[in-house]
């Protein structure tokens, strides 16, 4: 399996919580290299584009204000088997089924606030990355 990239999103529950540092150290113990990191805010506007996938979704709303809400720290995380392993440690969407010991069981409240996201395929890697980071902030 190759050298792939993911996008991790510390969700502002986890912000608020101060877990950030403790969600990293749990990527980085399972083998993730961090390629790029940043804090940021976003608007209500930008995580509606981050999101456009979701938009005719129900909880499209109430996703895109939460995030909006407060800061969110951005990863670009990288090991072999990237995408698929992150999703490993992270967990099912809904807290609640996640398995023990994974970041959204330990960390998450409910399938709205569930502490972290990660991209769900190499497209999607490619394009959330991108949405974030500019090559340079990559190294
Ligand atoms: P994942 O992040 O595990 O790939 P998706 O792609 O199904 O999950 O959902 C995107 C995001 O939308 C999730 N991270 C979650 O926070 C939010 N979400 C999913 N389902 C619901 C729901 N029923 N109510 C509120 N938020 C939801």
């Amino acid at each position: 399996m190759a050298i792939q990239r993911t996008l991790s999103i510390i969700k502002p529950d986890a912000m608020e919580k101060n877990h950030a540092g403790a969600i990293l150290a749990k990527f980085q113990e399972a083998g993730f290299v961090v390629r790029g990191l940043k804090r940021i805010h976003l608007t209500r506007a930008q995580a509606e584009g981050f999101y456009a996938e979701h938009s005719q979704r129900g909880f499209f709303g109430e996703l895109t204000q939460f995030m909006s809400r407060g800061p969110i720290t951005v990863l670009c995380l990288e090991r072999e088997d990237a995408i698929a392993k992150y999703r490993e440690v992270i967990g099912a969407t809904d807290p609640a089924k996640a398995a023990e010991g994974t970041v959204r069981k330990l960390y998450g409240a409910n399938v709205g606030e569930n502490a972290v996201h990660g991209s769900d395929s190499e497209a999607s890697a490619a394009r959330e990355i991108g949405y974030f980071f500019a090559g340079y902030e990559l190294v």
